[in-house]
């Protein structure tokens, strides 16, 4: 059973994964056996990923360029696939988000958040998908939200973009399960990273108001995440196309419950 979950010998390239979520998967995914990809998009930041990797016995390869970059990304790619070898796992991690009320978000703001989470995945997806097309074999893996289903104020333009990648997930994988590509998405809920800081900090009412809200009564661990990367990215889920697994303690199962329960 447990070649089910194995991926020797496979390529995975991350994006994105120079900190945070997108390195938890990573490591996950190269602790299953993946030849790890990183992409990132800052020297310094990618250096020290590496050593990271380095320190935690994974031999990553760096691979600096922007993601909403279709030129940039293509040119990425295949020298990725000519150095490294073919990617069957595309995790589309690399994600920013803004909290600002829509009705002082720029427009330009906006624009820029729907570029760096959903166009970069089509992009990504695209360019990857047309050498999976080719092989008839590839597992996709788009990082959505508690944002593809909820919203709350402030984060329209994240909103927008998750709740957009859940459906591109969907539709991607539409069009590619008959050349044996499963697209599928994971969904984390509320977890601690660089990312959630802002909000997580003791005595802030968001940070009381997350572990009340979460059923399992805690914010999530990045490593939490390292099943639903490994399935999602194995033969195990070779007939699942299109599905969000939602990793989030619960959230989405329940209403909530009063403030003083
Ligand atoms: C926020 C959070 C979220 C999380 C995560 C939830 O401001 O509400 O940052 O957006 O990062 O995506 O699933
Ligand atoms: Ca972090």
């Amino acid at each position: 059973m447990k070649e089910l979950f194995d991926l020797t010998g496979n390529v995975a390239l991350v994006t994105g994964a120079t900190h945070g979520l997108g390195m938890a998967m990573a490591t996950a995914l190269a602790k299953a056996g993946a030849t790890l990809v990183v992409n990132g998009n800052t020297p310094a930041k990618m250096e020290r990923a590496l050593e990271l990797y380095r320190q935690n016995g994974i031999e990553a390869k760096g691979y600096l360029f922007d993601v909403t970059d279709e030129a940039a990304a293509q040119e990425n790619i295949e020298r990725i696939e000519q150095e490294v070898g073919p990617i069957a796992i595309l995790v589309n991690n690399a994600g920013m988000i803004k909290r600002i009320p829509a009705l002082e978000m720029e427009v330009a703001d906006f624009r820029k958040v729907l570029d760096v989470d959903l166009t970069g995945p089509f992009i990504m997806s695209k360019q990857v998908g047309k050498h999976m097309v080719q092989r008839q074999a590839g597992k996709i893996i788009n990082i959505c939200s508690m944002m593809s289903e909820l919203g709350r104020d402030t984060v329209s333009a994240y909103a927008a973009a998750k709740g957009g990648l859940k459906m591109l997930t969907r539709n991607l994988a539409t069009e590619w399960a008959r050349y044996n590509i499963q697209v599928n998405g994971i969904g984390p809920g509320y977890f601690a990273t660089d990312q959630t800081a802002p909000i997580r900090v003791d005595g802030h009412p968001f940070n009381e108001f997350i572990i009340h809200r979460t059923p399992a009564g805690r914010w999530g661990d990045p490593e939490d995440l390292a099943g639903a990367t490994i399935f999602l990215a194995s033969r195990a889920s070779d007939f699942v196309n299109g599905q969000i697994l939602y990793v989030d303690g619960g959230i989405l199962a329940t209403i909530g419950k009063p403030s003083n329960e």
